[in-house]
C-alpha cells in the first residue's frame, strides 16, 4: 500500500487490459474468526481461460497475508514452486491446465485500520472488498473479470458473535467445541471477488418479508447493534420500495432467498453492493425524528435503493474492469435518482441533484483530477470513485435515455441484461444494447464517456419582426483537461421552450440536439421576440451562459418549468453576486440589489403553493457556486457578498420571513412525505435569513426552537443558527447538544460538523481544538469527515484564509490519516489541489503543503497520487 521515496507506484492503464490467465468456477472458503489472527482457508478450483495469452505461471493477488500453508490438487506445494510477488502476491510456477489450489492465511482483523479486507468495529467482524480488498482476505485473482460460485463456512466463538453472516442463502449451522460455532452460505449466483462479504457480531436483526412478482417470498433483515433494532423502519421501509419499483419499472425481481444489510459505523464510504449482504454505513440505515434530519432520511432512501438496484446492474451484470466502474456506477445513480423522483416531487429532486453536481463534479472536471466518466489511467482505483463516474455518469445515461426515448430504453435495457446476464462487460456493450434496442446511432454520443470536462453551451439569438423568424444559434466547446488538450463536440439534448412577453409557453417546445460546435435552430410565426428557455430539467450537464439577467429574471418569474425557474433564479443572483464581489474589492458601499429583492419578494408571494421548491429557490448560490464562475477566486469577497445579502434580504423582509416561520410549524407527529419535508425546509430557511437580519429576533426564535423543536431537522437548524452567531446562547446550546448525544455517534457528527462550517472568524481555532476533543476519532471516516472534510470542504471563507492555515491544518490532518486510513486520507487531499483556483498568494502555500505532504516518506500510492496530480 505505501511506496518507496524514490519509485513512483505505476500507472495501470485501460489500453493494457487483458483477459486473466486463468479462471476460478468455485471457491469454497473457510473463515475462523479471531480478533488478532484469523484462519482462511480457500479452495479455489481454477482453470487456464481459454481466451486468454498463456501463461506457465499462476500469480495471484494479495496483500498483508502471512501464508500459512498451501496446496495443488492435494498435494503441498514445495517452496521452490512458489514466490512473493512485490505487492505481496503469490507466484506459483509450472501449473497445469485444471486444477485446485488450497491456501490456508493468516490476517489480523484487528490492525486493520484500513477498512479494507476483513476489520473489525465495536468487537464486530466486517468486509469491505470492493475494489481491492478481497486480497487482504485470501490469495486470488482480485479483478471482476474472474466471476466464480462462493461457499462459505464461518466460524466464530458463540457468545461474541452470535451471528455470522456472508453472501447467498443460508446452508447449516451447528456447534463446535470450546464455545465456538459455525455456519454455512452458499450464493448460487457467480460472482466477482469485490462482492463478497462476511459480517460476524453481536448484531440483532430488524426483519420484514417481501413477495417479488412470481411470487417468492424473500427474508429481509437489517442487522444492527443491540438498541438500534427501532430505528431501521425507514431503510426497511425504502428497501421493499425499492425492490417494487425495480419490478415494475424494469421487470427485474430478486434472486435469492434473503436479503440481508448489516450496518457498521466504521465504513469508508456509504454502503456496498455485496450479493444478498449490503454492508451501510449506520448513517444511511439508522433514524429516528429525534437523531436524524430530513436530509438524513433522503439519503437513506437514496443509498438503501441505490445499492439494491446494484443487484442486477453491478452484481448479475457486472464491469470486465474497473475503467469501466460507471458502468455500474452511473447506471444504478440513473436508477436511483428515477427512483427517488418517483416518490415525491420529480422536480425539487431534480434540482437538488443538480446542485450537487455543480457543486462536486464541476469543479473537479475542471480541476487537475478531471478524468473522463470512462477514465483511461489510473494509480490507485480507490480515487476514481468520483463524482465524475457517479453523477457525470448518471447525466450520461439520462441523456441517453432522452435521445432513444423512453420505451426503446426499457427495450435497451431488457436487450442488456439477456445479452449480459453472470458477465462482466464494458460501457461499450452498454451503449451497444441502447444502440441496437433503439436503431439509433450512438457512435457520436460515446464521446460523452471518453472526453472530461464540462462542455460550454452558449446561446445567441435574433429575431427578424419582418417575417416573424427566430433564430436560436447554439454553440459548445470543452475546455482542455490533463491529457486532453484537444476536445470533439458531443451530442447535446437541449429541452426547450419559447416564452411570450405575456409570460405564456409558445409553439415550438421540444428537445433541439446540438451536435456540431455552432447550429441554428429557426422558429417563424412568432409575432415578436420570445425568450427561449433553455436546458429545461437540466437536458445536459454543461454549462449555459449568453443569457441577459433581464432575461434571466423574466425565466425566473415564468418559465413553466422548475428547473429552469429554479436555474434563472440562481444564475440571476450569481451575476449580481459577481458584480457586487468587483465592488467589494474596490471598496465601494454594497447595495441590495432591487432585481434580486424583487425576485426573492415574488418567491415569497408564491411560497405557500410549493414550499419545497420556494425552500430550494430562496437559497443564494453557495460560496463556492459564485467561486466557481471566476477566473480567480476571492473567497472573502464572495463571502462578505453573501453575508452581506442574506443579512439585506433577511432585514428587508423579516416580516415574512418570520410569517412564514410562525405558521409552518409541524402540527401532529413527524412525518417525511414530501408535503411535511417542504414545509420543514422553508421554514427553516426563513429562520436562516432571520438570524442574520439586523434587529431580528433570531437568535430567541432559535433558542426557543432549539429547546423545543420536536425532530432533529428543526433542532439542527436551530443550533445552526446559534453556532454561527456570537450570542452567549451558542455556548450553552452547543454543550447542552453534546450532552444529550454524546452516546450516539451519528448525532455527534452533527455538532462537529456544526461548528466546522460556522462562519465565525474563530472556526479554525475551534475546529483545531475539535481534533484533540476526546470524541474526536482519526479511525472513524465519519468523524473525520464531519470535522476536516466539512471545514475543508464546507467552509470556503475559513479554509481559504489568507494566512495559510487552514491549508496547514489540512495537510497536517492528511499526513496523520495517510498513517491510518490511505482511502479516507486519499479523499481528504482535494480541496488543496485546487490551487490553481485561487491567487498567487493563496496558491503558493496550497502548493507548499502539496509538496509537504509529498516529502513524507512511505506516504500510500493512493494519497500520492491525488497530491501529485494536484500539483502538477
Ligand atoms: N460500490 C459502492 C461504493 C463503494 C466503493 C468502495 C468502497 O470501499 C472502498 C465501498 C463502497 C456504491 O456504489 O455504493
Ligand atoms: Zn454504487
Amino acid at each position: 500500500m505505501t511506496t518507496a521515496e524514490t519509485t513512483p507506484p505505476p500507472t495501470i492503464r485501460r489500453e493494457d487490459y487483458r483477459p486473466p490467465a486463468f479462471l476460478v468456477d468455485s471457491v469454497e472458503l473457510h473463515l475462523a474468526l479471531h480478533p488478532g489472527a484469523t484462519r482462511v482457508t480457500a479452495s479455489l478450483t481454477m482453470r487456464r481461460n481459454p481466451a486468454a495469452a498463456p501463461a506457465a505461471d499462476l500469480e495471484l493477488d494479495g496483500e498483508a497475508l502471512t501464508l500459512i500453508s498451501s496446496a495443488l490438487d492435494g498435494a503441498p506445494l514445495e517452496p521452490g514452486r512458489l514466490a512473493r510477488l512485490p505487492g505481496g502476491g503469490l507466484r506459483i510456477a509450472g501449473v497445469p491446465d485444471a486444477f485446485t489450489l488450497r491456501t490456508e492465511v493468516e490476517i489480523s482483523p484487528e490492525a486493520n485500520s484500513e477498512l479494507s479486507g476483513l476489520y473489525l468495529s465495536g468487537g464486530n467482524y466486517f468486509t469491505q472488498c470492493e475494489a481491492e480488498g478481497f486480497r487482504r482476505i485470501t490469495f486470488f485473482p482480485d479483478r471482476p473479470d474472474v466471476m466464480a460460485r462462493y461457499t462459505t463456512t464461518i466460524e466464530a466463538e458463540r457468545a461474541a458473535c452470535p451471528v455470522l453472516l456472508s453472501n447467498g442463502n443460508p446452508d447449516g449451522a451447528g456447534e463446535l467445541p470450546d464455545g465456538r460455532h459455525w455456519a454455512r452460505w452458499v450464493d448460487p449466483h457467480p460472482k466477482p471477488s469485490y462482492l463478497f462479504a462476511v459480517v460476524a457480531g453481536d448484531l440483532v436483526a430488524a426483519r420484514d418479508s417481501f413477495t417479488t412478482q412470481s411470487g417468492r417470498d424473500v427474508a429481509l433483515a437489517i442487522y444492527v447493534r443491540r438498541g438500534d433494532e427501532d430505528a431501521c423502519g425507514h431503510a426497511m421501509d425504502s428497501l421493499k420500495r425499492s425492490m417494487k419499483w425495480d419490478e415494475d419499472t424494469y421487470g427485474l425481481e430478486y434472486d435469492l432467498d434473503v436479503f440481508n444489510i448489516a450496518a457498521v459505523s466504521d465504513f469508508n464510504m456509504g454502503a456496498m453492493e455485496n450479493k444478498g449482504l449490503n454492508v451501510f454505513n449506520t448513517k444511511y440505515i439508522l433514524a429516528r425524528p429525534e437523531t436524524a434530519t430530513d436530509t438524513d432520511y433522503e439519503g437513506i432512501e437514496t443509498v438503501v435503493a441505490h445499492e439494491y438496484f446494484h443487484n442486477w446492474t453491478g452484481n448479475r451484470v457486472t464491469c470486465r474492469d474497473w475503467f469501466q466502474l460507471s458502468l455500474k456506477e452511473g447506471l444504478t445513480v440513473f436508477r436511483d435518482q428515477h427512483f427517488s423522483a418517483d416518490q415525491g416531487s420529480a422536480a425539487v429532486k431534480r434540482l437538488s441533484d443538480v446542485r450537487r453536481l455543480r457543486a462536486a463534479q464541476f469543479p473537479e472536471d475542471a480541476g487537475p483530477m478531471a478524468h473522463p466518466v470512462r477514465p483511461d489511467s489510473y494509480v490507485e482505483i480507490n480515487n476514481f470513485y468520483t463524482a465524475t463516474v457517479y453523477q457525470k455518469g448518471a447525466e450520461v445515461v439520462r441523456m441517453m435515455r432522452a435521445l432513444i426515448g423512453e420505451a426503446a430504453f426499457r427495450r435497451g435495457m431488457d436487450l442488456y441484461i439477456q445479452r449480459h446476464d453472470n458477465q462482466a462487460v464494458t460501457i461499450e456493450d452498454f451503449a451497444q444494447a441502447m444502440q441496437d434496442a433503439s436503431g439509433v446511432d450512438l457512435s457520436r454520443f460515446r464521446r460523452w464517456y471518453g472526453q472530461a470536462g464540462t462542455p460550454e453551451l452558449r446561446v445567441r439569438d435574433a429575431f427578424d419582426p419582418a417575417s416573424g423568424r427566430y433564430t436560436l444559434t447554439l454553440s459548445q466547446s470543452t475546455p482542455p483537461t490533463p491529457g486532453q488538450p484537444e476536445k470533439l463536440p458531443v451530442p447535446i439534448p437541449v429541452r426547450m421552450g419559447l416564452i411570450g412577453a405575456d409570460g405564456a409557453e409558445l409553439p415550438g417546445a421540444g428537445v433541439l440536439l446540438l451536435e456540431e460546435a455552432e447550429q441554428d435552430f429557426t422558429f417563424d410565426g412568432l409575432a415578436s421576440r420570445p425568450v427561449p428557455s433553455l436546458l429545461r430539467g437540466f437536458s445536459a450537464p454543461v454549462r449555459l451562459s449568453g443569457l441577459s439577467l433581464e432575461q434571466l429574471g423574466f425565466l425566473a418569474a415564468h418559465d413553466s418549468d422548475p428547473f429552469v425557474r429554479w436555474d434563472s433564479g440562481q444564475q440571476y443572483a450569481v451575476a449580481e453576486m459577481l458584480r457586487m464581489v468587483q465592488e467589494f474589492r474596490a471598496q465601494k458601499p454594497l447595495a441590495l440589489p432591487e432585481g434580486l429583492a424583487s425576485n426573492i419578494s415574488a418567491l415569497l408571494d408564491g411560497a405557500a403553493d410549493d414550499p419545497a421548491f420556494a425552500a430550494e429557490a430562496l437559497v443564494l448560490p453557495s460560496e463556492d457556486f459564485v467561486a466557481d464562475q471566476m477566473d480567480t477566486a476571492d473567497p472573502e469577497a464572495v463571502h462578505a457578498v453573501r453575508q452581506f445579502l442574506r443579512a439585506s434580504l433577511g432585514t428587508r423582509f423579516m416580516a415574512r420571513f418570520a410569517a412564514l416561520h410562525d405558521e409552518l410549524r409541524d402540527a401532529g407527529p413527524y412525518r417525511t412525505d414530501g408535503i411535511s419535508t417542504g414545509r420543514r425546509a422553508l421554514r427553516n430557511t426563513a429562520l436562516s435569513y432571520i438570524g442574520r437580519a439586523e434587529g431580528g429576533d433570531g437568535i430567541a426564535r432559535a433558542a426557543r426552537q432549539f429547546e423545543t423543536g420536536g425532530n432533529m431537522t428543526d433542532v439542527l437548524s436551530a443550533l445552526r443558527v446559534l453556532a454561527d452567531s456570537d450570542a452567549p446562547e451558542r455556548e450553552t446550546a452547543l454543550a447542552a447538544f453534546h450532552a444529550r448525544w454524546r452516546g450516539d455517534d451519528l448525532v455527534l457528527d452533527k455538532w462537529f460538523t456544526i461548528q466546522a462550517i460556522s462562519s465565525r472568524e474563530d472556526t479554525l481555532r475551534v475546529v483545531e481544538d475539535l481534533l484533540q476533543h476526546r470524541d474526536f476519532d482519526l479511525r472513524n471516516p465519519n468523524r473525520v469527515r464531519a470535522l476536516v472534510g466539512a471545514f475543508a470542504a464546507g467552509n470556503p471563507a475559513r479554509f481559504h484564509t489568507a494566512s495559510g492555515e487552514g491549508y496547514r491544518f489540512l495537510a497536517d490532518s492528511v499526513i496523520a490519516l495517510d498513517a491510518v486510513n490511505t482511502q479516507v486520507a486519499a479523499r481528504m487531499v482535494g480541496p488543496l489541489a485546487q490551487w490553481k483556483r485561487q491567487d498567487a498568494a493563496r496558491g503558493a502555500i496550497m502548493r507548499e503543503e502539496l509538496r509537504r505532504i509529498l516529502a513524507r516518506p512511505g506516504l500510500s500510492k493512493g494519497t500520492y497520487e491525488k497530491v501529485s496530480k494536484g500539483l502538477a
